[in-house]
């Protein structure tokens, strides 16, 4: 077990690190978008984070510095005021120095139970959960920092013959959503319970750029009939025109890539647009945003097993022959592109890719526990967040999972994210 977590440490800080390497100075402490921290703040706070959770509460050491603590604890310091960083070198000696320390407590054995927090092997897991997260948030903002355009590249022109997405049926019946949150499973994944859904009918792919070219062309975006009041109200004040990293060229359209900007790929998901742009295309095709519930049954249910998968092709752990993640690829791969990785209702691109927004708010399964404390997911139970599944291309690790459960603001349109569309079986 204690190898097990040791390699999972490396194997994580591995991956940060490598993408710590694609950041420039100047982008280390600078805030491209109010909404989202510095890159330097996100790496202070998975090393204060990690001193918490296993240095302080499970050894009992003393805690971090004062000014250390604060900076990087989010309660306690705004996003406005999380620029004003210890240098990049202090800031990664604390990221090693705290993880050293970690690894030796590891190896001593660990466990005194008379401290706060049961020394178990949850939050461990729960710590190195939290570091992938922040890698993708690390991700996110580096790409929002301009990059060069690549000149080679030919901009799409006109919708084409975009089509519509073929849909699969998913019959009526119970199943077994969530799963119980131990191991690497976070608190709102469970407690799993039996969920009873209607017939429906599902996209077997994401939305891709030339269908949601389709929807701009035809003035989606003026058409006020496919707006719900509030994304009306959104779009009008932000004069939202095209997915946020769409770049109008002549005619045609650029994507905003990790590495420069090129072609906008028809085949490709559509990502950056926000959960008003998702529902207003819905709205627009005739069909509905998949609730959370739907979104998982389709991905995971396998009936004739009459269980639930851990990924679209099974319980294997993902790798770049199944699904797009970890930035394999350095953005978004065509539609249908993993073949073997088909869930048992027939849907590709469950796991990785894009992010996929769903209708559902963020809200606590019966019989929710929070773990390891109230803050992880209870302040988000507001009615103001929508659940996104499935994980993007730039999700490490088995945060692919079927039954994880990302969360944001409805306007937010920065994510790796897109959509499919689902309807009703009469519909
Ligand atoms: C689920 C991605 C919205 O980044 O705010 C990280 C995850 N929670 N540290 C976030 C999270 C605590 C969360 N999101
Ligand atoms: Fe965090």
């Amino acid at each position: 077990v204690k190898d097990t977590l040791r390699q999972r440490f490396d194997a994580v800080r591995e991956g940060t690190l490598q993408l710590l390497d694609l950041v420039a100075d100047g982008a280390f402490d600078s805030q491209p978008d109010p909404d989202f921290s510095p890159i330097g703040w996100h790496v202070g706070h998975v090393a204060t984070f990690e001193h918490y959770w296993l240095l302080e509460q499970c050894r009992g050491d003393p805690p971090l510095p004062d000014e250390y603590r604060r900076l990087f604890s989010p309660l306690e310091t705004p996003k406005s005021l999380r620029r004003a960083l210890p240098s990049r070198t202090e800031i990664m000696e604390m990221l090693g120095d705290v993880r050293a320390r970690v690894l030796r407590y590891l190896e001593s054995g660990r466990a005194d139970p008379s401290r706060g927090l049961p020394d178990d092997e949850r939050i461990f897991r729960n710590v190195i959960q939290h570091e992938l997260q922040h890698s993708e948030t690390m991700s996110l903002v580096l790409h929002m920092h301009d990059r060069p355009e690549r000149p080679e590249q030919t901009p799409l022109l006109a919708p084409g013959e975009a089509g519509d997405t073929p849909m699969v049926r998913v019959p009526a019946g119970s199943f077994l959503m969530g799963r119980d949150p131990i191991g690497d499973t976070y608190d709102n994944e469970g407690p799993p319970h039996r969920v009873d859904l209607e017939e429906f009918f599902i996209d077997v792919h994401p939305v891709t750029n030339a269908q949601f070219l389709g929807f701009l062309s035809s003035g989606g975006y003026d058409e006020r009939r496919c707006w719900g009041d509030d994304g009306w109200a959104w779009r009008c004040r932000h004069n939202v025109r095209a997915p946020r990293y769409w770049l109008a060229r002549g005619d045609g359209w650029l994507a905003r890539g990790f590495f420069g900007d090129g072609a906008l790929r028809p085949d490709h998901p559509v990502q950056s647009l926000s959960w008003y742009e998702a529902e207003a295309y819905a709205r627009w095709c005739g069909k509905r945003l998949p609730s959370e519930a739907e979104w998982e049954k389709a991905a995971a249910w396998d009936m004739s097993a009459s269980r639930s998968l851990a990924y679209a092709w099974g319980d294997q752990p993902p790798d770049s022959s199944r699904c797009n993640f970890e930035r394999a690829f350095d953005g978004t791969t065509a539609v249908g592109s993993f073949g073997s990785a088909r869930s048992p209702s027939g849907c590709f691109d469950m796991n990785g890719n894009v992010w996929e927004w769903t209708a559902t708010a963020f809200a606590p399964y019966p019989k929710f526990v929070p773990y390891p404390y109230e803050g992880y997911s209870q302040p988000y139970f507001d009615g103001q967040h929508r659940v996104l599944r499935g994980g993007s291309w730039a999700t490490r690790g088995s945060i692919v999972r079927n039954t994880f459960r990302n969360w944001y603001a409805p306007a937010t349109r920065v994510l790796f994210a897109g959509f499919r569309c689902t309807r009703d079986a009469d519909g």
